[in-house]
Order: C-alpha cells, then sequence, then structure tokens
C-alpha cells in the first residue's frame, strides 16, 4: 500500500535539543531529489496516549513507538520525531502528548513549544480526539485549541491577505480534527457544530494583536473533520478508514483531498523552503521557539535562502572555483598565461551557471544578492590577476622596447633606418596591443586599455626619441668624419697664408667639399631616415650651423694672436715681392710708398673681413648680383652668427697695425735714404777719384 518510508528519526530530544541527524535530509534528497520542491508536512498532536502514533503508524506504515498496554498509561513519544515518505511527498512529525503527567512546571512550556513548532512547520496539524470528551470537553482539549490559536499569531509579522485573497493565502494552515472511538451512535453534525462553536467561543475570547482583531479564525485556518472507528473493537473499519485517509492526505487531485484549499498555491508557496533546506529549516524554527520569540516564518524563509545560497556559494567556491584560481595563479607564477581570459571566463560563467541551478528553488530576491556577492567574490580575484597579468606585460615590452632599441641602434649603416625602425615600432605595438586584448576580460570590469594606452605611449616616445636622436647623431657622425677634418686643417692652413682673404678662400674649399658630401647626407636623410625635402633641408641647415660653430671655434682661437697675424699680412705683403724680400735700397721712395699703401690697404681689409663670419651659403638659390656685375656675398640663411671681435676691436688692432706700419715704413724709407746718400758718397768718390785722375 505504502511507497517506501525512511527510518523515522528524533528532531527534538526529551529535554527540547535539535538532535536531527545533519546527514538524514542530504540522505533523502540524494535518493529522492523531486522531492525538493513538492513536499507537505503533517503533524499530529493531542492529548497524551489518545493512540496519535498508533494512528500514524496505520495510516502511514511508519514505526513510531506505540504504547505497550502492560506498562499502563504511561507517555511514550518524547520531544519531536519524524518520518519522511519521499515517493508520497511527505514528511510526517510525530509530536509528544500534550498534558503529561511526566512534565511537571515545565511542562506547559514545553508543550507551548512543541504545539508552536509543529504549527509553524507543518501544512496540515492533525488534532487528535477522543470523540467521547467533545460536548463534555475537557480543559486540556479546549487548552490546546487556544494554545494554537494563540501561537498562530505568532508566526506572522505581516496581515494576512484579505477575505477573497484567503484561499490562496499560503499563510493559512490546515487544521484536521480526528474523532476517535467515533461510532454509529455519535452524530457527526451534532459533534462538528459544537466544536465550531466552542472554537467560535475560544477565539472571540483570546487576546489578539491590534492588527489581526477584526479577522476571522478562518482566515488563518483551514478546519477539516474526519472521524475514526475504535482501534481495538472495530479493526476492519479501522484499517479501511485509514487507507481512506491516506488517499485524502496523499492524492490531492481528489475532491476529497485535505489538501484541496492549497490546489491554487504556487510551488514557492506550497513548500516553505526546498527540501533539501529542511534541515536547517527546523533547527532554526526550534532555536526560535525556544528562546520565545515570535518566528515570523516569512523571514524565517528568507533567512533559510540566505543561508542555503551562502552554503552553495561557499562549496562552490571550495570545490570548483578554489582549484582552478590555483591552477591560474600557479600558470601567473611563471609567466604571461596566454589562457587567462578563456580560463577566468569559462570559470566564472560555470560557477554562476551551477550557483543559479542550485538556487533555482528559492527566492530569487534573496538569491540575488548572494549571486552578487559570488560575482563580486570572483571578480575580485580576476582583477588581482589581471593586475599581475598587466605587469607582467609591461615589464616584457618595456624590455623588448630596450632591446628593439639597442638592435636598431647597431645597425651597421642608416642606410635604410627607417624601414628598420617603423617596422620594429608597428610590430612592438601590435604585439603589445595583441597581448592586452587577449587579458581583456569584460566580467571583471578592469581598466585594461588604461594600462595599454601607457604602454603604447611609452613605446612610441621610446622609439620616436630614438629616431631624433639617431638623426641627430648621423649628422655629428657625418660632420665629424666628412668635414670637420678638413675644414680644421683647411682653416690652419688659411691662417698662414698672409696673401688671402680669409673667407674668399675658405668659401671656395668649403664649397668644394660641400659639392663633394653633402649628396651622400643628403641621400641618407631622404631615403635612410624617410625624411621630406623640407625635413632634409631642415637638417641640412643643422649640418651648416656646425660648420659655422667650427669656424666661429678656430677663429676665436686666434684671438690673442690676431694683431700679430695682422701684422705679419702687412709685414708679408710690403716686404716679399715674389717670395723674395724687397731691397728697399733700390727702391724709389714712390715705390715706397706704393707698396705701403697697397699692403695696408689689404692687411686692413684682412682685418675688417673678421667682424664677422662671412661663410657663404653653398645651396643659396638667389644670390644677389651687385651693379658692377659681381656676385654678392649670400651669408648662410636662417642662422644667428656671433660677432667675432667687435668693431672697436677691430679698430684698435687697425691702429696698432697702422702704427707699427708706419714704423715699417720709416724703416723702409730710411734703408732707402741711406742708399741714396751712399750713392751720392759713392758718387762724389768716383768724381773725387776721377779727378784726381785729371789731376
Ligand atoms: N480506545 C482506543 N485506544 C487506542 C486507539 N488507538 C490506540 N489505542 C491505544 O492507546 C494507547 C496509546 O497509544 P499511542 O499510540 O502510544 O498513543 P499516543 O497518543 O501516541 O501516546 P503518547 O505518544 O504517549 O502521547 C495504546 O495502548 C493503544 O493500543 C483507538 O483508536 N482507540
Ligand atoms: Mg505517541
Amino acid at each position: 500500500m505504502h511507497s517506501k518510508i525512511t527510518n523515522k528519526v528524533q528532531i527534538v530530544s526529551e529535554s527540547g535539543t535539535y538532535i536531527l541527524p545533519e546527514n538524514y535530509i542530504k540522505g533523502i534528497i540524494h535518493d529522492y531529489p523531486n522531492i525538493n520542491m513538492d513536499y507537505k508536512i503533517i503533524s499530529i498532536v493531542g492529548s497524551q496516549s489518545s493512540g496519535k502514533s498508533t494512528l500514524l503508524n496505520a495510516v502511514f506504515d511508519t514505526t513510531f513507538e506505540v504504547m505497550n498496554v502492560n506498562d499502563g498509561i504511561r507517555q511514550t513519544t518524547k520531544g519531536v520525531w519524524g518520518a519522511t515518505l519521499p515517493s508520497d511527498g511527505l514528511f510526517i512529525m510525530d509530536v509528544e502528548g500534550v498534558d503529561s503527567k511526566e512534565r511537571w512546571d515545565e511542562g506547559a512550556f514545553f508543550e507551548k513549544s512543541t504545539s508552536l513548532f509543529s504549527l509553524a512547520m507543518s501544512h496540515l496539524m492533525i488534532i487528535n480526539l477522543w470523540t467521547h470528551d467533545v460536548g463534555r470537553f475537557s480543559g486540556s482539549n479546549l487548552k490546546l485549541l487556544e494554545t494554537i490559536f494563540e501561537i498562530n499569531f505568532r508566526l506572522f509579522h505581516d496581515k494576512p491577505k484579505d477575505e477573497k485573497e484567503k484561499a490562496s493565502d499560503s499563510q493559512r494552515k490546515g487544521l484536521l480534527i480526528i474523532l476517535r472511538d467515533y461510532n454509529t451512535k455519535n452524530n457527526l453534525e451534532v459533534i462538528k457544530e459544537t466544536i465550531l462553536n466552542d472554537i467560535q467561543k475560544i477565539w472571540k475570547e483570546i487576546i489578539k494583536p491590534e492588527k489581526y482583531r477584526e479577522m476571522s479564525y478562518d482566515q488563518f485556518f483551514n478546519i477539516q473533520f474526519e472521524t475514526m472507528a475504535h482501534y481495538d473493537y472495530e479493526r476492519p473499519l479501522f484499517d479501511s478508514q485509514c487507507k481512506e485517509l491516506y488517499k485524502k492526505l496523499v492524492n490531492q487531485n481528489l475532491p476529497s483531498s485535505f489538501f484541496n484549499y492549497m490546489k491554487d498555491y504556487t510551488n514557492a508557496e506550497k513548500v516553505p523552503v526546498p527540501f533539501e533546506a529542511l534541515d536547517f529549516y527546523i533547527k532554526n524554527i526550534w532555536k526560535t521557539v525556544r528562546s520565545c520569540k515570535d518566528i515570523d516564518l516569512p523571514s524565517q524563509k528568507i533567512i533559510v535562502t540566505d543561508y542555503r545560497c551562502r552554503q552553495i556559494s561557499n562549496e562552490l567556491v571550495k570545490n570548483q572555483v578554489n582549484p582552478q584560481l590555483e591552477f591560474i595563479n600557479e600558470k601567473l607564477n611563471q609567466n604571461i598565461y596566454k589562457e587567462l581570459k578563456p580560463k577566468c571566463e569559462e570559470l566564472y560563467n560555470k560557477t554562476l551557471e551551477t550557483f543559479d541551478a542550485q538556487t533555482s528553488y528559492y527566492d530569487q530576491t534573496v538569491v540575488l544578492n548572494n549571486r552578487k556577492e559570488l560575482e563580486g567574490q570572483l571578480k575580485d580575484r580576476v582583477q588581482k590577476f589581471l593586475r599581475r597579468q598587466t605587469e607582467m606585460i609591461k615589464i616584457l615590452f618595456t624590455h623588448q622596447t630596450k632591446e628593439s632599441i639597442k638592435g636598431l641602434k647597431e645597425l651597421p649603416d642608416r642606410a635604410d633606418f627607417y624601414k628598420k625602425w617603423s617596422t620594429t615600432k608597428k610590430k612592438l605595438l601590435a604585439v603589445m596591443e595583441n597581448s592586452f586584448l587577449q587579458s581583456d576580460i569584460q566580467f571583471a570590469e578592469y581598466d585594461i586599455k588604461k594600462y595599454s594606452k601607457e604602454l603604447e605611449e611609452y613605446i612610441a616616445t621610446s622609439l620616436d626619441d630614438l629616431f631624433k636622436g639617431e638623426l641627430e647623431s648621423y649628422t655629428q657622425t657625418f660632420f665629424a668624419k666628412e668635414m670637420k677634418v678638413f675644414l680644421t686643417e683647411k682653416i690652419r692652413s688659411l691662417f698662414e697664408d698672409p696673401k688671402i682673404i680669409f673667407w674668399e678662400e675658405f668659401n671656395k674649399s668649403f664649397f668644394a667639399l660641400w659639392k663633394k658630401v653633402i649628396q651622400k647626407y643628403e641621400t641618407t636623410l631622404m631615403q635612410g631616415f624617410n625624411l621630406s625635402k623640407q625635413e632634409s633641408d631642415k637638417q641640412i641647415l643643422e649640418l651648416k650651423k656646425q660648420v659655422t660653430e667650427l669656424v666661429t671655434e678656430k677663429i676665436l682661437d686666434r684671438k690673442s694672436g690676431f694683431i700679430q697675424y695682422i701684422r705679419g699680412i702687412f709685414e708679408y705683403n710690403f716686404k716679399m715681392h715674389n717670395g723674395q724680400e724687397r731691397i728697399w735700397a733700390n727702391c724709389s721712395k714712390t715705390d715706397i710708398a706704393n707698396f705701403y699703401q697697397v699692403a695696408l690697404e689689404f692687411s686692413l681689409r684682412a682685418a675688417d673681413s673678421f667682424t664677422s663670419l662671412e661663410i657663404l651659403d653653398p645651396d643659396a638659390a638667389n644670390t644677389k648680383t651687385d651693379q658692377s656685375g659681381q656676385q654678392d656675398v649670400t651669408i648662410i640663411e636662417a642662422l644667428e652668427f656671433p660677432k667675432l671681435f667687435s668693431e672697436s676691436e677691430c679698430e684698435n688692432c687697425k691702429n696698432v697695425l697702422k702704427a707699427q706700419a708706419e714704423s715699417e715704413l720709416l724703416t723702409a724709407n730710411l734703408k732707402s735714404d741711406n742708399a741714396t746718400w751712399l750713392q751720392t758718397l759713392t758718387k762724389v768718390s768716383q768724381v773725387t777719384k776721377l779727378l784726381g785722375y785729371l789731376k
């Protein structure tokens, strides 16, 4: 007749301790997972030794302790017991009888506790009454009903819904009054009326909280009746009534089902909590009952849901998440982890999927809060991973950038520098960006773009700086190798030549050199460094600047010996002719004055020429031509030359030169005069000699 029954189990001990074994509910849910959202709890209360356990055993085939007649009238069921009929979706609770003689002072409190507990837990509470007690209601029977009504107020905080909605109100409890030892001499209708009148009376008399004052008892309870024949005297009838009772308790589709009033309830309304959380729910309610606090079933549901969600979440973290995190952590300890994104995403999705599946039975608002917490935990951990990963990417690419720069610097020439430089830059940026993209985990909400941008900037700036530096150093090297040595030597030799005006000769040599080398320089700039004509011209100007700096430096080096240098020019031009020293004695005063004039003017011009740099621009496109048809001087444009010697320095030098020149002139004239006098003397002596001959 009955489905398999799990062993009876004690829920609350005789002393009032919650003792349901931890794995009891787990074991049932493991074997009968369908029970989770489809079960009902039935409890039985009534006076001691009123055949409660006997009835449960007869209806459900359970094995609750029953009194042995030979032991006399003594209490049998201690505390609260339970048994599950998994295939029928029933959880039966057998409760210690009320009015027990064994419990003296503590008795009333214990009775109230077990009654409140049974009422809180049950969908249907069976109230076991002796038929012959009805009408001459003994104190204990009345007291029991009164207790049930009173304690019911402690189950809820909120008002039940209004009259119309009461049928679907899950807060409504089923009360099944079973009349024992009922026989045909009794009149059920009269008995029912008697009981209902008594109930009405009790309801009126009990003290109701303000908010419930206007409500009737059937807004809280669905009261039904059932009769049972005498167990000993009418056993066949008793047994068939038990079978009927079983059907009405198990088959909700029967019109006579005791759970008919629940047929419109939603699944969530039907069960207080999923069966898997029943142990925690029972424990919690018992704890609340014993601490004399109001129960408030709706918040108990939330507490249990919250607890279960936490438990599910913790178990997931422990069994699924942590090992995976540890695995990823290990990988990150070694290096950048390429699989970080897919691994983390898979972990995140799978964990939440499992969480959702396991919590689908619970109140979703509570579930959602817990889900968010779990999401947050996962996000936190993954963010930490991302921090490490991005740090490693940064280190890697900083290193790679430095290595690339080293490689570019070490290139043997600059013939295709730009090509190699830009390939390196593009490749570095692309690989770097890809590394970050591979670590872009959406759910972690980690601003990876910020890091990628930072690194992008670093790489770009480093390579751009390298480019600028290389360009500059190429110019420097080019100047040093191709121009400096030659020009230095040239300047030195020009200063040793008194026959020339410095700039005229310098520019000739400079132009020749420029013509020889500039093509190579320009080609490297435009092909090797990919400069535009304009950029290249700018760079060429840079080269010209180097030339002017070198010339300036070399001229200024000679500042202290400048007067001597100019004097050298004067002396050479005055005193020498075709590499031979002039013989003043052979020169007329007029000649001397002429030589003097030419040499002085030349040396003064030489002195004047050093007041400014007069390096001509070898690239001057439009050299001006003056009226005489001679090309004008076109100084290298766009460069600010320092003055070599100031006007006054030059003037001073010229004055010194003039003074010295005059003294030279004097000497020359004197030598010439002496020669004339000597000549005269010689002539005189010759005349004298001749005269002597004539004598
Ligand atoms: N008159 C009568 N006696 C019954 C009936 N059912 C059981 N008994 C007897 O009543 C006695 C008590 O039975 P239990 O089933 O242990 O009663 P109980 O209400 O569970 O008792 P506690 O758990 O101690 O409160 C036993 O001796 C049964 O034989 C019944 O229908 N009519
Ligand atoms: Mg019993």
